[in-house]
């Protein structure tokens, strides 16, 4: 299978760590976003990666998708329980991991507009995103190991990925004075061979 992305996408790399956690071969294609029209769109036709293109030829998207669909093709090192409310209970975990991403995101393409062209309003209800969104995680993080059982799972894998890309594209972000919880989470899930092998600044 092929992965269509980009080294530095937490969506991606939360892909990138499920495949590698999962011992599934793939073939990351990283040249699909420039162009015009730009490759992506032939395979997901709102043109965000990631993508998965299956052998059969049939394109996957959007990561929630691709995660849940990787976890189901391969036994080895289950990420989403089997009852509906445990499995749930990860996949909201995902939702909101993802959601403070695309808070993030807006943030970052709002802060490449023209300075006059920017929404001090906007930036802020972003914001407001992604510090509740923390703060919520925190909470109900409290003093166990992992977010949503006794092992790590796709909850942990998609909080890891947000928080370190918070790391990489708001660095002044001081998440971790914030919530040392999930800094203790962030530290474990950082000597996992699966993310030490998928940093976005290599
Ligand atoms: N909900 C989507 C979000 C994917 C996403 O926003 N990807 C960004 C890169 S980080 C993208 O492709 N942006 C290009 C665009 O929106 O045109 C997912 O989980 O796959």
């Amino acid at each position: 299978m092929k992965l269509l992305g980009s080294i530095t996408s937490p969506f991606v790399r939360k892909v990138r760590v499920v495949l590698l956690e999962k011992h599934i071969d793939f073939e990351l294609v990283t040249d699909c976003m420039t162009g015009n029209p730009p490759p992506i769109e032939q395979y997901n036709p709102l043109g965000k990666i990631p993508a998965l293109v299956l052998d059969d030829g049939l394109c996957l998207f959007d990561s929630q998708v691709i995660t849940e669909y990787l976890d189901g093709v391969s036994p080895v090192g289950h990420l989403l329980p089997d009852p509906t409310r445990e499995r749930i209970l990860v996949k909201r975990w995902e939702a909101l991991a993802d959601g403070i991403l695309e808070a993030g995101v807006a943030i970052v393409l709002e802060l490449r507009r023209p300075e006059q062209e920017r929404s001090p309003a906007w930036v802020e209800r972003q914001r407001g995103k992604m510090d509740r969104g923390l703060a919520q995680m925190s909470r109900e993080l409290g003093q166990r190991a992992w977010c949503t059982s006794d092992a790590m799972n796709l909850s942990d894998i998609a909080t890891g990925c947000m928080l370190f890309w918070l790391d990489f594209r708001f660095p002044d972000l001081d998440w971790r004075e914030r919530h040392p919880n999930l800094g203790g989470l962030a530290k474990k899930l950082a000597q996992r061979k699966s993310f030490k092998e998928t940093p976005p600044n290599p």
